[in-house]
């Protein structure tokens, strides 16, 4: 913008903070209020930022709750009496205004020292921030990365507050000059009058556009958040119903007493997640509703309440990601509670000619199971509302999702799933299949080493032997045996440990006698029950799971 383009329109306020004086009256510069004004601002913009970066960190975070919470749990407890005495319920959104008018006073101190005394407003900002940054990390449930959202909100408000001050301290300067007439005579009084409508509007422009964004971004992460919230509370708030049928009773020689072995059920932190979702989407089960339609004789409509009252069983199932590389740990095993998949097509009556169900999450995937791995009555396909006895966790599929044994996650395991379309594979692509994955997986059967570590040298025990071990894994045809190699030596039968069924893996574990000092390469390979040997044949992820056998290199030292 060149000053000659912008000539002052006659009749312009001369300040927007005093309204109604026009060019003609004297120029007293920005009015004294802006400088406060843009501590608010820069503030508004620091808790914008700050809420946004919570939604990524954990709802928790937020430093507008982590403050309170932490005043929470400071305030002497005859203050804390006084406040419910005299506020009642109210006293949380007492504390929360109180907090509000303390950050507003700061952030109109800071505003008008950072446009007087620079940099001390920015200072003064920085040590509000710390104060967040205390409070969010000393939070029970807090982990270091709580800290970031004040952080990076702080970086971001001393930024804004800088900039604004250096802006409003040019405007202030161009209006003294246009007042007091030019220092240099050469230039006339009217080009000095240009130069501070285009200072004013450069600060202007500029408090006006972070407002407004920080008033979208601010609103959008706190409307976000919330629906977080309810949907937690939502779930903290489920009684799952026992199991109508028997409930899985693992086995205990499922779980070898081998130091490092992959556990036989994966706790629900430990289990892997994958899913094209950047943020968990978040579905109220008050709201859900599961629509079966397509090829069938009837639509079927369910409800998260009527999903709970139908018989429910429970299921053990190890669920696999077809991106798992050999050796890989996108895989993990479950006690899954659910209503089978088969009683709920049952209902829908599909027709002769559907061969494909296309389900749906509330985020829009979609993934592809051959309709007959449904229905088929030996098969465990659940339609499932839990996970190792508790409602599933947000990120895998609350409230409700599929589970079905022996194909990957990619074409069946549908987390918060919403609708279930009965169709043709002829008729329907899911999600990846449009992406050159295959339509079809069925989980290729596998083996892999967890002791020892790849790499690791190892010294023999007490009775000079080594313990290798690990799981495998050939959900629904099951594990009939697994060999260990060393080098290229003859394969040795492991142990196999207990299984609640064919659907998941099973530990195994090898005694490596006396083995030579030195590097050697450990391999394994799994037989499922048909007797069918784990290929050797070396196949990346894509498009239907990888192949091949897993070695590692350790050291016997
Ligand atoms: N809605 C939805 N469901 C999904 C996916 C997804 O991207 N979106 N990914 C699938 C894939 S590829 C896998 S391997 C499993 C993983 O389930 P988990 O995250 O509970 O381990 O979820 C499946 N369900
Ligand atoms: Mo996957």
């Amino acid at each position: 913008m060149s000053p000659t383009a912008e000539p002052t329109p006659p009749g312009t306020p001369g300040t927007p903070g005093t309204p109604g004086r026009g060019s003609g009256a004297a120029r007293t510069g920005p009015s004294r209020l802006w400088a406060p004004l843009l501590g608010i601002v820069s503030a508004l913009g620091a808790f914008a930022v700050a809420e946004l970066v919570a939604l990524v960190v954990g709802a928790g975070s937020s430093p507008v709750l982590v403050v309170g919470a932490g005043v929470v749990d400071r305030v002497p407890p005859w203050l804390k009496d006084f406040a419910v005495e005299t506020f009642g319920t109210a006293d949380k959104t007492v504390l929360i205004l109180g907090i509000v008018v303390v950050l507003a006073l700061a952030a109109v101190a800071a505003g008008t020292l950072e446009t007087r005394r620079p940099p001390w407003g920015a200072v003064l900002l920085v040590a509000v921030g710390l104060v967040g940054v205390a409070a969010a990390v000393t939070r029970p449930d807090a982990t270091p990365l709580w800290a970031l959202p004040t952080v990076v909100g702080v970086g971001v408000g001393v930024m804004l507050l800088r900039t604004g001050a250096a802006r409003l301290r040019t405007w202030r300067s161009a209006a003294l000059a246009a007042t007091t007439g030019p220092a240099d005579p050469e230039t006339p009084l009217t080009a000095a009058r240009r130069r501070e409508a285009v200072d004013r509007r450069s600060f202007l422009v500029f408090a006006g556009l972070t407002t407004a964004t920080a008033i979208v971004v601010g609103g959008v992460s706190r409307v976000l958040s919330a629906s977080a919230r309810a949907v937690t509370a939502a779930r903290d708030a489920i009684r799952l119903p026992a199991p109508t049928g028997p409930a899985v009773v693992v086995p205990a020689g499922a779980d070898l007493a081998v130091p490092g072995i992959t556990p036989y059920v994966t706790p629900n932190d430990d289990f892997y997640r994958i899913d094209t979702a950047l943020r968990v989407p978040e579905v109220n089960p008050d709201d859900w509703r599961l629509r079966v339609v397509g090829l069938v004789e009837e639509e079927v409509e369910l409800t998260f309440a009527e999903l709970l009252a139908l018989p429910l069983v429970e299921h053990a199932t190890t669920l696999t990601c077809v991106s798992n590389e050999v050796g890989g740990n996108l895989v993990g095993n479950a006690v899954w509670l659910g209503y089978p998949l088969r009683d709920l097509l049952a209902r829908a009556r599909p027709h002769a000619d559907a061969d494909m169900v296309l389900s749906r999450s509330a985020d829009g995937w979609t993934a592809s199971t051959p309709l007959d791995v449904l229905t088929d009555p030996g098969r465990e396909s659940l339609l499932a509302v839990g996970m190792n006895g508790e409602p599933l966790p947000l990120a895998h599929g609350f409230p409700v999702r599929m589970v079905v044994p022996g194909l990957y996650g990619y074409v069946s395991a549908t987390k918060w799933v919403v609708e279930l379309k009965v169709t043709r594979f002829a008729d329907d692509v899911a999600y990846w299949s449009t992406r050159g994955w295959s339509e079809r997986g069925p989980i290729k059967t596998s083996s892999r080493i967890d002791v020892p570590r790849a790499g690791a040298t190892v010294s023999p025990g007490a009775a000079g032997d080594v313990v290798v071990a690990g799981v495998a894994w050939s959900q629904h045809t099951g594990v009939a045996g697994v060999e260990v190699r060393v080098d290229e030596g003859e394969w040795e039968q492991a142990e196999l440990a207990a299984t609640v069924s064919a659907d998941t893996w099973r530990q195994w574990t090898w005694t490596w006698a006396s083995p030579a000092a030195g590097s050697h390469r450990l391999a394994v390979r799994a037989t499922d029950t048909d007797g069918t040997v784990q290929t050797s044949t070396e196949a990346p992820p894509a498009p239907d799971g990888s192949s091949g056998w897993d070695a590692i290199e350790v050291r016997v030292g």
